[in-house]
């Protein structure tokens, strides 16, 4: 399907050249899954990369939980993903001031060099998405930044008026494409989508086909209904990596997510 179809209001609306990158890949892949690819190894992150590919549309990761990182290996996870059409997403979740934040997309990692999405707490000020636009800046890159405006986990503290602040501080900024939302509370993801409105993307962890509680209070809620109360895209961990057949279960989250977004009709 053509994203302009598919994506509707969306597609029209978002400005940010990577939402649209984003957005053409899922409308060619037929899927709204972002790959939470929780690996404590380069060859497992691509071995699941290679499997799963086809059947998602961006990969995000945690660089710092791979316990063998080198730039040099972390270069084929990159190429992978390249090859897969997949926009790559360090899922940070920076928090210091901005110009920490600036020299923390360097440093070991060099998270500003391979990464097009990161994402950042709002808790230190509205700096921090300046900071991390100068990092990219650094190595003549572009990226862009989610601001975390709800989470997930229960207990979190990310109050009513904490996501209407991260809102008010993302809205017309050209670095930051989105906000991600509590994929498992789809009354929250429909709050989130009437405040953010259609100029910006909402992507959602704490989703499952098996809703309800995770592991140390991660909580589940259904792709379909994240994606009909406005996510835009699903971040899927366990719920790819953690059964026997990976490729298989991508493509059931695939179908489950996109077939949404075409109820929901853009
Ligand atoms: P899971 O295996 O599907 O539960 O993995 C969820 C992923 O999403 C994991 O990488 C978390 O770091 C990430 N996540 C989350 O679960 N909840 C949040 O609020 C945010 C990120 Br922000």
């Amino acid at each position: 399907m053509r994203a302009e179809d598919v994506w509707g209001e969306r597609w029209t609306s978002c400005a940010n050249p990577l939402a649209h990158r984003y957005m053409e890949t899922a409308a060619r892949k037929g899927s709204l899954v972002c790959l939470a690819a929780d690996m404590r190894s380069v060859a497992e992150l691509v071995d699941l990369v290679e499997e799963v590919g086809p059947h998602i549309a961006a990969l995000k990761t945690h660089v710092d939980m791979v316990d063998d990182f080198s730039l040099e290996a972390w270069s084929g996870l990159v190429d992978a993903a390249q090859r897969h059409d997949l926009l790559l997403f360090e899922d940070r979740k920076f928090a210091d001031i901005g110009k920490v934040s600036q020299h923390q997309m360097a440093g070991v990692h060099d998270v500003r060099s391979w990464a097009d999405i990161v994402t950042a707490h709002r808790i230190s000020g509205p700096d921090i998405v300046d900071g991390i636009a100068a990092g990219w800046a650094d190595v003549e890159r572009i990226g862009g930044v989610l601001l975390l405006a709800q989470m997930s986990s229960s207990g979190n503290l990310l109050d009513a008026d904490y996501t209407a602040e991260t809102i008010a501080t993302g809205r017309g900024s050209p670095h930051v494409i989105g906000y991600i939302g509590n994929g498992s509370s789809a009354t929250e993801v429909a709050a989130l989508r009437q405040q953010v409105g259609a100029g910006q993307m909402i992507w959602t962890p704490g989703v499952n086909l098996a809703v309800g509680a995770g592991a140390m209070g991660q909580r589940y809620g259904h792709p379909r209904d994240a994606v009909l109360a406005g996510s835009d895209a699903i971040i899927v961990g366990s719920g790819i990596h953690g059964v026997e057949n990976r490729a298989e279960a991508a493509a059931q989250y695939a179908e489950a997510s996109f077939a949404a977004l075409v109820e929901r009709g853009g």
